[in-house]
């Protein structure tokens, strides 16, 4: 699948970490349902599932993902990612991921994660099609999250590189989407806000308004 700016509307991501209730099967296939754009496996923390086990979840989340037609990038793990032929991966500051995965796979999606102008700067995006910037706000999924940047960091971030599609993460809500798609972000990323929705139809559906 080769990468298309407009797949970067609503990005759901998840691991089964983030789960509270239900399966994440479930969860993913609701969300998919509703519309999401990309879907991220990001596996993490002391439940995190590994070996055989990992990749046979990401086997399933891959089939759901694939029968909508829906990119599925896999979080920080190359082999994985190569192994079962995954959309694309999305990997923190760490260059050396980006050349081992872009050496043996130059048609699939790259994402890299910006915490601020400093990361970007001393980062290489020749191969990177999108930047994940946040938090934005905070966050409860992500035990080691820098500080929150605020609406600010979107702003300049989008004047600081005009061109580079953002991705805008870190305690987004249907309250506060407005204002970052307003301030330049080409997309919005969320766990909790999907996970831990209601009624993920509707939450979807009103991210998904953003970006008509
Ligand atoms: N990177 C920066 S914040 C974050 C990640 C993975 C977690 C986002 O989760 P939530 O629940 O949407 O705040
Ligand atoms: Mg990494």
């Amino acid at each position: 699948m080769t990468f298309d700016r407009k797949q970067l509307r609503v990005y759901f991501i998840a691991g089964t970490q983030d789960v509270k209730q239900g399966t994440l099967e479930n969860i993913l296939e609701a969300a998919l349902k509703a519309g999401i754009t990309m879907f991220q496996f990001r596996e993490k923390g002391p439940s995190a599932l590994t070996g055989e086990a990992k990749k046979e979840k990401a086997l399933a989340l891959q089939r759901l993902c694939q029968s909508y037609n829906v990119p599925f990038i896999v979080n920080d793990d190359v082999a994985l990612a190569l192994e079962i032929d995954a959309d694309g991966i999305h990997v923190g500051q760490d260059d050396a991921e980006i050349e081992s995965f872009y050496a043996q796979a130059q048609d699939k999606i790259i994402g890299l994660s910006v915490g601020n102008f400093e990361e970007y700067d001393q980062s290489d995006l020749t191969h990177v099609d999108y930047i994940g910037v946040g938090p934005v706000y905070k966050t409860q999924s992500k035990s080691d999250a820098k500080q929150a940047g605020g609406i600010e960091m979107i702003r300049r971030m989008r004047r600081y590189d005009e061109e580079i599609p953002i991705v805008a993460i870190g305690g987004i809500t249907e309250e506060n989407v407005a204002s970052i798609v307003n301030n330049g972000a080409d997309c919005i990323a969320t766990i909790s806000s999907i996970t831990q929705s209601e009624n993920i139809e509707n939450s979807v559906s009103r991210y998904l308004q953003y970006f008509k």
